[in-house]
């Protein structure tokens, strides 16, 4: 399998509504697609970077400057799905434009040999169940009837978007309101600090799954010596962005149960690295969501098909956040996703509607290595 060339492509999918999180919100997904054409298949990849550096470092512009300057040219023509991180590992950080390039180079040798991406990853089941993230609003009742639509369409489990000042009174209210089988979860994208961990604790009379992400993400340490003051189990995510991550995070205490997302980790081959040393030591992993257009959300349930993947996932229906998606709609039932079957990740774009959402796009050729003759 030879690669013949690289385009990158940056789409505008539309959301439903707003998105608000601790770390900002928006009512465009912005997303950047990398299509791998070689000499037997073509193979896609999303990234996840959000417009702005606020989740992580990274984002959207500086994900295409990256890949066309260091990643793409330092890429072989020949290059396997296995050789691909390798071949970038010289360049610091920069996950989620890492695990979009090999995520379409994996793909394309999927697609090649006719192989499916969960087969390939070792997935044990058919479908994922999901959850439903929802995002900061502007009231309570606004929230619950929000929970109330999403219940309705047979989401798992709910999850809310937390912040000083809109944390402990929405949590009541929604299990106040839905009752102590609802399984309820929430999200802080890091906005506290190790000074709130009294407030926090107030979150432990509600039963949640857990708590994710509570402090800022450098913060193991604080996690470590949070975890001993909360009954509520902390959930890492943007704290691990490697194996390597987790296994500090599992052996300092710091977390009892991790969100993967491949973007974020390096790609789904570090994600899977992810699942197996959580699975060795008995720490469940679930399937974090990024807003991914319907690409980055079918090869997630690949992954999120895997056997230590015990909790709901993020991975909800595209129609939640977008009126319009790039792939066919899919198959979903009562709160679960159909994990594809199909060769590689088991979708392509609509052509049509990704090139009317398409913002920009470049060809970029393979293996070159222009930035390493770049003078200085
Ligand atoms: C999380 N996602 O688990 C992320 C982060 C995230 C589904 O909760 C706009 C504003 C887009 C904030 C995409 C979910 C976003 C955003 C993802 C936050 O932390
Ligand atoms: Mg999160």
């Amino acid at each position: 399998m030879t690669i013949e060339g690289i385009e990158i492509r940056k789409v505008a999918l539309p959301l439903k509504e707003p998105f608000r999180a601790s770390v900002g919100v928006f009512s465009v997904r912005d997303v950047l697609l990398v299509r791998v054409v070689t000499s037997d298949a073509e193979g896609w990849g999303e990234c996840v970077a959000l417009p702005e550096p606020r989740y992580s470092a990274e984002y959207v512009d500086g994900a295409a400057d990256v890949l066309r300057r260091f990643l793409v040219p330092a890429l072989p023509r020949n290059v396997d799905a296995h050789g691909v991180a390798p071949a970038l590992a010289s360049f610091r950080g920069h996950p989620m434009a890492k695990a979009a390039l090999e995520t379409a180079v994996l793909d394309a040798r999927l697609r090649a040999s006719g192989d499916s991406l969960g087969r390939y990853l070792g997935a044990v089941r058919e479908r994922v169940a999901c959850g439903v993230s929802i995002g900061i609003m502007g009231s309570v009742r606004e929230l619950l009837d929000a929970v109330a639509g999403y219940l309705a369409e047979g989401y798992a489990r709910i999850k809310l978007k937390i912040e000083p000042g809109w944390d402990v009174e929405p949590v009541r209210a929604v299990r106040e309101h839905f009752g102590d089988d609802l399984m309820l979860q929430v999200d802080a994208n890091g906005a506290y600090t190790p000074a709130d961990a009294r407030h926090l604790a107030g979150l432990d009379a509600f039963g949640l799954v857990l708590i994710e992400q509570p402090l800022a993400p450098g913060d193991l340490l604080g996690h470590a010596r949070l975890a001993r003051r909360l009954a509520t189990p902390i959930c890492l995510d943007e704290s691990v962005e490697s194996a390597a991550d987790a296994a500090a995070a599992l052996s300092l205490g710091a977390a009892a149960i991790i969100n993967v997302k491949p973007g974020r980790v390096g790609g789904y081959l570090e994600a899977r690295r992810v699942h197996d040393l959580c699975q060795a030591h008995g720490v469940p992993v679930w399937c974090g969501d990024m807003l991914e257009s319907g690409i980055g959300r079918a090869a997630n349930l690949s992954l999120g098909a895997l056997p230590g993947f015990t909790l709901p996932a993020d991975t909800c229906a595209a129609e939640r956040y977008f009126a319009t998606d790039v792939i066919e709609p899919l198959d979903h039932a009562d709160g679960h996703l159909t994990v594809p079957t199909g060769p590689g990740i088991g979708v392509v774009p609509i052509k049509e509607i990704l090139d009317e959402l398409t913002l920009s796009s470049e060809w970029l050729g393979v293996g070159d290595r222009k930035a390493d003759r770049r003078e200085l």
